[in-house]
Formats: C-alpha cells, structure tokens, sequence
C-alpha cells in the first residue's frame, strides 16, 4: 500500500479513531514506553516483491501504512505523554522508483501524530527510552524487525553490564491491543462493511462465470469485483470444483469444472486493511442434485444456528455447538453417522466429514485477533456488540466405498461474517445468495 493510497483513507474517521486508540492504550499500560515496529516487506523472486501488507497493530494505533516505519508511545500515570511517528524520510530518487513517500513532516500533519522523525532516529530513540523506562511494551515477534533486535539487545546489555540501561522488561502490548481490537469501533464497521458488500459482489460475479470451465474462469471474476471496489483478495481464494472442495485449504484453482460438480468459493476482499471472508457453494449446472441438495440443506441449517447463537452475552462455544449438533443430526439422517447426536459427538464420528471450526474473529486479520480465552479463564470468551465473527460449517465427504454413491465427494461450505450488535447481531455478508433456491435463480439469470 502506497503513499496515495494511505491519504485516500482519511476521511471515514480512522485516523481520529487511531489517535483515540493511542489514548486508551496509554491508559491502559499507566507507566512506561512502547515501541510498534512496521512488518517486513518480503521478496517473492530476485528483486520482485509481493505487495506490502502493513502490521496489523501499528496500523491500528497510527492509521500509518508504509513500511519502514515505527511508532513510539510514552504513557505517564495513564497519559499519552509522547508519540512519535519514525518514518522514511523524502527521497526523490527512491520515490521516482517505488512511489511518493509522507515523510516526516507531512505525515505528523496527515495523521495527526505529535511528533515525526525519520526512520534513522529510531535507534537512537531506543536508547533514550532504555534509559527512562523500566517497562517497555512491544509485539514479540521472534525478533524480525531492526527495532526489536535493538529492544533484544539493550536488555542484554542491561544484564551484562548490570543496569547501565533501565528496561528491566520486555512486555507484551498483544494482550492490552487484542483486548481492543476484538471490538470494532465506527469507523473499522464501516470499512468491514464495505469489504463485505464487495465480497458479496464478487461472488454474485463468481456464479455467473463465463465460461465456466476452469477454476480459474471464476476466481477471476471475484478478483475482478474486489478491484472494481479498490479492494484486493484478503487471502489467496478458494474456488474449488467437484472433490477439491474436499481439501480445506484448496487454492490451486486450476481443475476443470464440469456440469454436475459443486463449486465451493470461500474468498474475502480486504478494503482498507480490513478483510471479509464468505464461502458460498453452487451447482455448475445452475441445479442442485437431489444429494448435493440434502447435504446443502443440513449445513445451511447448521449455519444458520451458529448465526442465532452469536449475540452479546453468549460464548463463542454456544455457537460452535449449535453448529456441531445441527451438522450431527444432519450426518444421522443423511445414514453417514449412526447412534445419537450425543453419541456422534462424545466419539467424535463427525470428524471425518467436518474436521474444522465453525468460526472465527475477523478484522485487520481474517483470522483476527481476540478469540482467545482471557487468562486466568478456561472458558471460550462471551461475546461482545462491536465484535465480528464468521459463521462457517461444512461438510466434506470421503469417496470410500461404504458412503451412498451419491453422496461420495462432495463438499459444501457456506460462512457469512457477523456483527454482534446490542440487541443481537447483523449478518453483513446476505447480500451473497445463501438458499438453495436463492442459488438457483440467481444462476437461472
Ligand atoms: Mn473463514
């Protein structure tokens, strides 16, 4: 993400939202400096690299989108006392290569961060802040980035030389932030709305593929609508026809697609950092068969219990479970699990045909962060107005020879993305057609 595009994105409120961010994170942390490093941009082939993705937390506390770059923050008694933006500084001949850069100057000006230097200063910066505080707060990443190397070392050289240097303590700013960003404030809803209005679009696309012959006819079309929009692909798409839908992780989208097979699509735009992440199955034929309609009937109900079950209050448990059982029952009466749904469950018969979760948060990440149970918890966490999850059951059935012929590979997976709102929830993702007859037209044209 380039200079132009990073000042498109004022406007929607993030920028003052991120400066309220840093607020609340130095009232959180009380006493001490924390230092945000930019992630890596990382090289695909000989000089080639793949498009920059900016770290997801210093994103979210500077609305900041350049590599090479960093945020310092000092809280006193629960105060922002300091921030400081480290960025690259103006360089005509670099950007007449790789694109027009803020700099120091203008990008305090556009993203109203107190203070501005060049990326250079950093170091220097660290030690300052060795020198005056005990505690620093950081995201531990296994040491990838230069400012945490130098956070490393400077503690080292505290224990050799026995406190010339004042960090006592590396701490982990991860457990404040995820806390924080596990709930969505107005200005991501907006953005997470839009990604998902344009995940809907590409795949109203998507099921209109012409030709639709390969994988890859189709996945070009929802490529196609995430541009349109200004967006890209939140991660690789899966668009996988026939048995592929089989294997969970699916992205060579380079199979043939017949008349007959399901397609199982499961892709997400990303607006402004912010990803959707929807799965959608059809028939190729523009009809289901009547087994491919009986196991699509079971995981849209499924489906649409995790939905029901998320609301403020409830534990994401309840909606894994709502989910479990309705696909159990859905395996008992398909004849592919026997025994009761309690028996299904306590011996696990489901997983082979449903091996993964029903949900997850999404975010700045797909996976996002904050679904983690609370320490000193040991129950799922309940959910709050402002979080956003997925709902995302699927069947996948082996090809052995004791399964109904019919039945025999295939493989459905419908997940739409859900705001947890006071009274309840809102899907924001139904704009995708999700009933079997709502598939059906929409193919029929
Ligand atoms: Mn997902």
């Amino acid at each position: 993400m380039g200079a132009v595009v990073a000042l498109r994105e004022s406007g929607d409120g993030y920028i003052a939202a991120a400066r309220g961010r840093r607020r609340r994170f130095a009232r959180r942390i009380g006493d001490g400096a924390a230092v945000f490093a930019a992630a890596p941009e990382k090289e695909k082939s000989r000089g080639v690299f793949y498009p920059y993705r900016f770290d997801g937390y210093l994103y979210y506390l500077s609305a900041f989108a350049e590599p090479e770059s960093a945020l310092v923050l000092v809280a006193e008694k629960g105060k922002l006392r300091r921030e400081i933006l480290f960025c690259r500084g103006r360089d005509a001949s670099r950007e007449q290569w790789d694109g027009e850069r803020f700099g120091p100057l203008r990008a305090r000006r556009e993203f109203g961060i107190r203070e501005a230097e060049e990326i250079s200063e950093l170091p220097k910066a660290i030690k300052q802040i060795a020198r005056e505080h005990k505690t620093v707060w950081h995201i531990p990443r296994g040491g990838e980035s230069a400012a945490e190397k130098q956070l490393h070392s400077t503690m080292a050289q505290r224990s050799a030389r026995g406190g010339g240097y004042a960090i006592a303590e590396l701490r982990d700013a991860s457990a404040v932030l995820d806390e924080m960003r596990a709930v969505k404030d107005k200005s991501e809803i907006f953005r997470m709305r839009e990604a998902a209005r344009l995940t809907c679009a590409g795949h109203l696309a998507a099921m209109r593929a012409r030709p639709m012959t390969r994988e890859w006819h189709i996945e070009a079309e929802l490529i196609a609508e995430f541009k349109r929009g200004g967006g890209d692909c939140a991660f690789l798409p899966i668009v996988a026809a026939g048995e592929n839908a089989c294997t969970l992780h699916y992205a060579e989208n380079n199979s043939p697609v017949r008349r007959g097979q399901l397609v199982v699509i499961d892709a997400g735009c990303e607006w402004r950092g912010y990803a959707a992440d929807v799965s959608r199955t059809f028939p190729v034929s523009g009809v289901f068969s009547p087994a491919q309609r009986a196991v699509y009937e079971v995981v849209l109900a499924a489906q649409k219990r995790a939905i029901a079950a998320i609301k403020p209050g409830a534990r994401m448990s309840a909606m894994e479970n709502a989910a479990l059982r309705a696909l159990c029952e859905g395996l008992r009466k398909l004849g592919l699990c026997s025994g009761t749904v309690a028996d299904i469950i306590a011996r696990k018969s489901y997983r082979c045909f449903y091996p993964h979760r029903a949900g997850h948060f999404l975010g700045l990440d797909v996976h996002d962060v904050g679904a983690e149970k609370l320490p000193g918890e040991n129950k799922a966490r309940r959910l709050r107005a402002g979080m956003v999850v997925t709902a995302e059951p699927g069947l996948y059935i082996p090809g052995d020879s004791d399964i109904p012929k019919e039945l025999r590979r295939i493989g459905i997976r419908i997940e739409d993305d859900v705001l947890v709102t006071a009274r309840g929830r809102e899907v924001l993702t139904d704009a995708a057609p999700k009933s079997a007859a709502a598939v059906e037209k929409w193919m029929r044209g």
